[in-house]
């Protein structure tokens, strides 16, 4: 039996249960069909880098079965796909995944129903043979040479993107200093510009560059794209092409990120989001497991902005997740991560806002916070469910994937021993 056909004689036996719900649900809503219209068409991309356990800096411990090339990363992700058809695309790190066969690749990934997204380049680490090093950085490195060298990189990868039909080339630097006096700000700064300008110049016509930005890690005393303002700077310089792309992760504690998120969106500068959660830094646990209200508050401010700015929700930004660990699944993991961004969505399109604006006009703070947490409070997983059931996907994707023994099939294809590449 094909995967999908599993799925449905699946559903069959939830099938009266999840009707039960649904009606329920749907009864108490005004909305029901654009909220399921818009949950069928929200996709989210599938990071290439999560598909083996990582997640820390301090050992790998693989539950076996994790794809050992692309091929198997592809297969993973349609698998995820198959389950909850909300992951149709893949974000490929460059050089952990490089295509060898570009059209067997392509030909892959349209079997399962899956495009690619953002390409990823790497100069926070150096590669067998690399002739310079990026010990004291790549795009802001004090030596032209080491400077062209991680250009030469990135526009390498926006090549190999465009073999694979993705529109955005998306960069994350690990640049920066360690310790006080160790750089000049300005500097690092004017040659990080200069650089991206360079890639900038080399992005095809409908391609944009996205700039993530990150306080610390793995340099701590200054990061040379710190922060949303620096970000935000650099694509302003750099032109209608570049905007910021905000990874959940990279914030100091406490940082108001809605709010962010509102402003970069304003600016037509949000150039996306690398989904994860985090209690401390930059922690990458499953999206929704720490703090599901305030990715929440995040859609708020998505669902408000794009409606007023009139951008297709589905299309107008990149949606990724970028986490993992070492204690789950990998594609477990990525399912609850799916979920919880759908979830947030959902609940999002559910706030009454012509109530709310009128609440906030009014300075009627009590009332805007009963607006906000009645759509919070409600239990929309039924409605994110049938979304997923009208599209063929399982109506419980994590219980499917484990009574379906899929991990167990692939641990006997690849072994015990398979450990993800990259990373
Ligand atoms: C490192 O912090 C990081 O997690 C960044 O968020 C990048 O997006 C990711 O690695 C992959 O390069
Ligand atoms: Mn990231
Ligand atoms: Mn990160």
């Amino acid at each position: 039996m094909q995967l999908t056909e599993k799925i449905q004689s699946l559903n069959e036996r939830q099938l009266a249960a999840h009707r039960h719900r649904f009606e329920f649900l749907a009864g108490q809503l005004s909305s029901t069909a654009d909220v399921l219209a818009k949950l069928r068409k929200f996709q989210v991309a599938i990071p290439s880098w999560a598909l083996g356990t990582g997640g820390t800096r301090f050992g790998r411990f693989s539950g076996g079965g994790e794809p050992r090339n692309l091929s198997e990363k592809i297969a993973d992700v349609g698998v995820l796909h198959a389950l909850n058809r909300s992951g149709g695309s893949m974000s490929l790190h460059i050089p952990w995944d490089v295509p060898d066969d570009v059209e067997a690749i392509r030909a892959e990934a349209g079997a399962w129903g899956l495009r690619f997204d953002a390409v990823n380049s790497n100069t926070f680490q150096d590669q067998p043979g690399q002739p310079l090093s990026y010990k004291f950085g790549s795009l802001h490195h004090v030596d032209s040479a080491v400077r062209k060298q991680a250009v030469r990189h990135n526009i390498e990868v926006i090549r190999q993107g465009e073999a694979l039909s993705s529109k955005a080339l998306s960069v994350w630097l690990s640049d920066g200093s360690n310790f006080p006096g160790q750089l000049n700000f300005r500097r690092a700064f004017q040659n990080t510009l200069e650089s991206l300008q360079e890639i900038y110049a080399a992005l095809p016509a409908d391609w944009q560059l996205w700039i993530e930005y990150k306080p610390f890690e793995p340099n701590f005393y200054a990061t040379t794209i710190g922060d949303w303002g620096q970000s935000l700077l650099l694509a302003n310089k750099l032109g209608p092409k570049a905007a910021t792309l905000v990874d959940l992760g990279h914030h100091l504690p406490n940082t108001n990120i809605e709010q962010i998120v509102s402003l970069l969106l304003m600016e037509g500068k949000l150039a996306g989001f690398h989904f994860n959660d985090s209690k401390y830094g930059d922690d990458d646990l499953t999206v929704g497991s720490i703090n599901p209200y305030q990715l929440f508050l995040i859609f708020c401010e998505l669902v408000e902005g794009m409606d007023q700015r009139q951008m297709d929700h589905a299309t107008a930004i990149g949606w990724m997740i970028d986490a993992s660990h070492n204690v789950k699944d990998p594609i477990e993991d990525l399912l609850q991560s799916v979920e919880a961004i759908k979830i947030a969505y959902a609940q999002a399109l559910l706030v009454d806002r012509p109530a709310l604006q009128v609440a906030q006009q009014e300075n009627d703070t009590v009332r805007c916070q009963e607006i906000l947490q009645a759509a919070y409070r409600t239990d929309v997983r039924p409605l994110v469910a049938e979304a997923r059931l009208r599209e063929n996907g399982a109506l419980d994707p994590v219980g499917a994937f484990r009574t379906l023994g899929i991990r167990n099939e692939l641990t006997a294809r690849r072994g015990s021993d398979a450990i993800a590449t990259g990373l």
